[in-house]
C-alpha cells in the first residue's frame, strides 16, 4: 500500500514505521490516523516482521492530533464518527512490540500515541506534554488514563491543568520513558532493541506483552494469576525446551516459535 503521510520500511525483522507530515510537525490527522492503522495491522500480519518501532522526525515525534482539522467539528460529529477510535484500536489490538523512538515534541495525541506502544526510548531532547487544556478541551485517546498510571497523580494533574511539557531527563526520572539517548544515538538504539527482541521466541514475546499489559487492567491477585498461567503455558513449547537446553549447553538458542 503506498502511504501518503507515513514510511514504512522493513529490515532484519523490524518494520520502522516514521510519521512523515513534516509541515505540521506530524500533526495526527484522520488520513495519518488510517495509514498508521493499515501499517500497524500489516507489520501484525507480517511473518518477516518480530517487532516495530514508532518514530517521527528530529523536531517531532507528533505535536497532536491535527488541530486545523478538528477546529470547527461540533460535538455531533466527533460523537458520531467516534473520532480516532478505530485507528487507535489498531494499536492497541497488534500483538508484536512496538518501541516508540521519541525525538522532539511528543504533545497531546502524539504523546497519548507514545504512551499507546510498548515503551519508550527517548532522544534528549524529546518534550512530552499534553498541552490540550490551552484549547479549550482535554487529553481524548488516553493522556488522563495512562500519563497518570505511568507517571502518578501529582506529576499528571500538574501536566493535564497547567500544560507544560516535560523534558527527556524528568520523563526518564518518572517512568514515563525506559532510557533517554543523545538525538543522534535515537534509532540506532531503537533499532538495537527492536533487533534483541527479534531473536526472542516470538511466543515469549508475546506472553510477555500480554502479561504486562494486564498488569494495567486487573487486580494483583488476578495479574499474577495470568501471569502464573501464561509461565505454566509456555513449558508446552519447544521453544522453552530451546532455551534451557542451550543454556545448559552453553550455546545460544535457536527459537523457532514453537
Ligand atoms: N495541529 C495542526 N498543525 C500543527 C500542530 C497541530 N497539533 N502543531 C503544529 N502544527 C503546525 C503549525 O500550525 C505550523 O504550521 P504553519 O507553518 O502552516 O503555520 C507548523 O506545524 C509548525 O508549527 P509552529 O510554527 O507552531 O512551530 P514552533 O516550533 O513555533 O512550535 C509547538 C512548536 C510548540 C509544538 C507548537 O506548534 C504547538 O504548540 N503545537 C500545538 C501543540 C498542541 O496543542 N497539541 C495538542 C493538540 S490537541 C490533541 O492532541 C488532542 C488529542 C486527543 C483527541 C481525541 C479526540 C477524541
Amino acid at each position: 500500500m503506498a502511504y501518503e503521510t507515513i514510511v514504512v520500511e522493513v529490515e532484519d525483522s523490524v518494520a520502522l514505521i516514521r510519521l512523515n507530515r513534516p509541515e505540521a510537525l506530524n500533526a495526527l490527522n484522520s488520513r495519518l490516523l488510517e495509514e498508521l492503522a493499515a501499517a500497524v495491522s500489516a507489520a501484525d500480519s507480517n511473518d518477516k516482521v518480530r517487532c516495530i518501532i514508532l518514530t517521527g522526525s528530529d523536531k517531532a515525534f507528533a505535536a497532536g492530533a491535527d488541530i486545523r482539522e478538528m477546529a470547527d467539528k461540533s460535538f455531533v460529529d466527533v460523537f458520531t464518527e467516534d473520532l480516532f477510535t478505530i485507528s487507535t484500536e489498531a494499536i492497541l489490538r497488534c500483538r508484536k512490540p512496538i518501541v516508540a523512538a521519541v525525538s522532539g515534541y511528543a504533545l497531546g495525541g502524539g504523546c497519548e500515541l507514545a504512551m499507546m506502544c510498548d515503551f519508550i526510548i527517548a532522544s534528549d531532547t524529546a518534550k512530552f506534554g499534553q498541552p490540550e487544556i490551552n484549547l479549550g478541551t482535554m487529553a481524548g485517546i488516553g493522556g488522563s488514563q495512562r500519563l497518570t498510571r505511568f507517571v502518578g497523580k501529582s506529576k499528571s494533574m500538574d501536566m493535564h491543568l497547567t500544560g507544560r511539557f516535560m523534558d527527556a531527563s524528568e520523563a526518564e526520572r518518572s517512568g514515563l520513558v525506559s532510557r533517554v539517548v543523545p538525538s543522534a544515538k535515537l534509532l540506532p538504539e531503537a533499532m538495537a532493541a527492536a533487533r534483541k527482541i527479534a531473536e526472542k521466541s516470538a511466543i515469549s514475546v508475546m506472553a510477555v506483552k500480554e502479561a504486562v499489559n494486564r498488569s494495567y487492567e486487573t487486580t494483583l491477585r488476578e495479574g499474577l494469576l495470568f501471569e502464573r498461567r501464561l509461565f505454566h503455558a509456555l513449558f508446552a513449547t519447544e521453544d522453552q525446551k530451546e532455551g534451557m537446553g542451550a543454556f545448559l549447553e552453553k550455546r545460544e538458542p535457536q527459537f523457532r516459535d514453537r
